[in-house]
């Protein structure tokens, strides 16, 4: 099968696993693992914050962000098609109390004026302005790099106000590798970051957040109350060390097998891209294909490929490092068969 679901599938290597078995362990809600302890200094300064804690998924590292930042009765902006509003089962709503506000974007990307107006004020009906949330890249956008200056002018509006604002950096890795911006860039117009070590870092298991050290120490904290203190956990922050270290110049390789395919199937009568490709994600349109998503994907399927429907007749594709150049071909024979049947 070749995967192109998410590059959530991507699975540890051998030496990830090796190291996994070798990993020096102890128990980190007493802080002494001395591996877990090595990836959070490692991360804190590869983004340039003061400090790093390994959290079990995105997921959660984007609620413990919004608990930390946030009060009850709070709102917080982000992008409509946001992940912690699209996929996060409501969790900012349930855990942290707060009701979420979400602006038309373009191309992922929150207009400054729109967010300058979404701000609340003192009138006493209106909930407070308490947390700005950016993703890049942006996933129903398409993986696209939000802009640099973009975040830059939030982030100064946010600082006048007194709004923090989070990163949702779950890809900030191949933002950072598109556009040849370090993450340390991307993450000085921000208060707290997350990003996946388990996606085309393709470590098996886990997230970083980032932030100052009150917000880190508070962090840590709300994941205890939610269950996430871990004992010796440094078995899966070793593959993530790994990741770190060796993994990032191979997100490189994703973005051209991305951009390969995308090529090749804009030369397919009847598919259409719908995003620019700037990283490993490509959105398929087949409303001129005279087929719906579940049977495209279902004939995908047949052929051995996995992809995933992505919206009314969105198909999506999302390279990683288990697809080689060589397997794009065969994805384009595949789709060329669906289209000619
Ligand atoms: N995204 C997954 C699905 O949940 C859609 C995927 O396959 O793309 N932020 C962003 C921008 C994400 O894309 C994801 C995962 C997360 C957060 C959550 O990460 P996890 O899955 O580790 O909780």
């Amino acid at each position: 099968m070749l995967d192109l679901r998410s590059d959530t599938v991507t699975k540890p290597s051998e030496k990830m696993r090796k190291a996994m078995y070798e990993a020096e362990v102890g128990d980190d809600v007493y802080g002494e693992d001395p591996t877990v302890n090595k990836l959070e200094k490692l991360a804190a300064n590869i983004l340039g914050k003061e400090d790093a804690l390994f959290v079990t998924s995105g997921t959660q590292g984007n609620q413990i962000a919004g608990l930390v930042h946030c009060k009850p009765g709070q709102e917080v902006i982000m992008e409509a098609q946001a992940h912690i509003f699209l996929y996060e089962a409501a969790a900012l709503s349930a855990f942290a109390g707060v009701q979420i506000k979400t602006l038309e974007g373009d191309n992922g990307a929150m207009k400054l004026g729109d967010v300058e107006a979404a701000i609340r004020g003192d009138d006493i009906h209106q909930p407070e302005t308490g947390l700005i949330c950016i993703e890049n890249t942006h996933n129903k956008a398409g993986g696209a790099v939000i802009p640099l200056e973009n975040m830059e002018k939030i982030y100064q509006l946010s600082k006048k106000l007194g709004i923090p604002v989070h990163l949702d950096g779950a890809r900030l890795f191949n933002a950072s590798v598109a556009s040849g911006i370090p993450v340390k860039e991307f993450a000085k117009y921000t208060y707290s970051v997350q990003f996946c070590l388990s996606k085309g870092l393709g470590a098996p298991v886990g997230s970083m957040i980032a932030g100052s050290s009150e917000f880190i120490s508070q962090a840590r904290k709300w994941r205890k109350r939610l269950g996430g203190g871990l004992r010796q956990v440094g078995v899966l922050a070793a593959p993530g060390i790994i990741a770190l270290e060796e993994n990032i110049k191979h997100l490189e390789q994703d973005h051209e097998n991305a951009k390969q395919l995308a090529e090749g199937l804009q030369n397919i009568e009847g598919i259409t891209i719908e995003n620019k490709v700037e990283t490993n994600i490509i959105l398929l349109d087949i409303t001129k294909s005279n087929t719906t998503t579940e049977h495209f994907v279902n004939y995908l399927k047949e052929q051995n490929i996995l992809a995933g429907p992505f919206g009314p007749n969105i198909i999506r594709f999302v390279t990683n490092n288990s697809i080689t150049k060589k397997d794009i071909d065969n994805v384009l024979v595949a789709v060329q068969k669906i289209v000619n049947r």
